[in-house]
């Protein structure tokens, strides 16, 4: 069971400590790893020694971050994780789970936080771990460089899809502005979100061409297979990103992205406008999420799949349909 601690004692522990380990979950993406690695260059400014851990591989995309990678060269004296909700979420490689089972501090904006470590800020109406680390660093005493400033920047940005999704409030625009005064927000937009990996298009192209409408054209999906998506060779976040295609296409209420595992079940992701819920749609099917993004897994082959998900699809649809009828 976790303590619930305010952001003075988050404050007050990181300034007593020493020799701090900072780990990360993972497929890490742009908030984790840019919370990781401020939090670390904020400690270090501090005098103090901190390295940070992730299970897995840092995407090339993020190499303009100056990460301290934790090599064992220490003994980690206090554990910290940032953005990571759920002990499971640390992954297994690089002896992360010596250190997952006793994380002192977490500091995340998850309110499904399951409460895995001795103490917990958590605040559910920050967009961004790295929206909070924007104000904690400061009052820390550390100063907000421009290194510093470049990786809080990634975090906010990256969550809120470049401020564009319903999570990004008052105080992330404030979290930006405090940000921009060093970091170098047209370049890092630009390697954000106007570039992407050669895989990505690959797997994009796939995609699209396995794109099929359905009801009116108000359902759109795309699939991919095992076999297409490792000879695309696109993962983590970069195969995440794909299930807001369909949804984007104009007329679309529901969009639909199946992936196939290795086990040639389907992970299904599910992504709606306003008029339907996705959570409804997940739900029926052992599944889950939030109103507007939701998944589910289905086992058996392509045809089955759909069939399936397509008739729950279907019912929201008629749901929706007729609530609108009766107002
Ligand atoms: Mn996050």
């Amino acid at each position: 069971m976790t303590q619930n601690v305010d952001r003075e004692t988050v404050v007050s522990r990181l300034l007593a400590a020493d020799d701090i380990l900072i780990l990360c979950h993972k497929n890490p993406d742009g908030d984790t790893i840019g919370s990781g690695t401020a939090l670390c260059l904020a400690l270090q400014q501090l005098g103090k020694n901190a390295a940070v851990l992730c299970s897995d591989p840092i995407p090339a995309m993020y190499d303009y971050m100056p990460i301290t990678v934790f090599d064992g060269s220490f003994s980690p004296a206090f554990v910290v994780a940032v953005d990571v909700a759920g002990i499971q979420l640390f992954g297994e490689r690089n002896n992360i789970r010596d250190y997952a089972e006793h994380v002192n501090l977490c500091i995340d904006h998850h309110g499904s936080n399951s409460g895995y470590a001795y103490e917990t800020l958590v605040d559910d109406h920050a967009a961004a771990a790295a929206e909070l680390l924007t104000t904690l660093i400061p009052e820390m005493g550390a100063k907000i460089t421009p290194e510093i400033a470049a990786c809080l920047y990634t975090g906010v940005a990256t969550d809120t899809g470049c401020f564009r999704f319903s999570n990004t409030t008052a105080e992330t625009h404030r979290a930006a502005a405090l940000i921009e005064a060093g970091a170098d927000v047209e370049k890092l937009n630009e390697r954000l979100f106007e570039s992407r990996s050669h895989a990505r298009v690959i797997a994009e192209r796939m995609a699209m061409e396995s794109l099929e409408f359905y009801y009116d054209d108000r359902c759109a999906l795309i699939c991919l297979t095992w076999d297409q998506i490792q000879a695309a060779g696109v993962a983590g976040a970069e195969l995440e990103d794909l299930t807001s295609l369909p949804r984007s296409i104009e007329g679309v209420e529901v969009g639909l992205t199946l992936r196939q595992q290795k086990d040639g079940s389907f992970k299904i992701s599910v992504r709606t406008g306003h008029d339907t819920n996705a959570c409804n749609i997940a739900r029926r099917l052992g599944g889950g999420g939030h109103p507007r993004a939701a998944g589910c897994e289905i086992s058996g082959n392509p045809d089955n799949a759909k069939h399936a998900i397509l008739e729950e699809v279907k019912k929201e649809l008629d749901r929706a349909d007729a609530e609108k009828e009766a107002q």
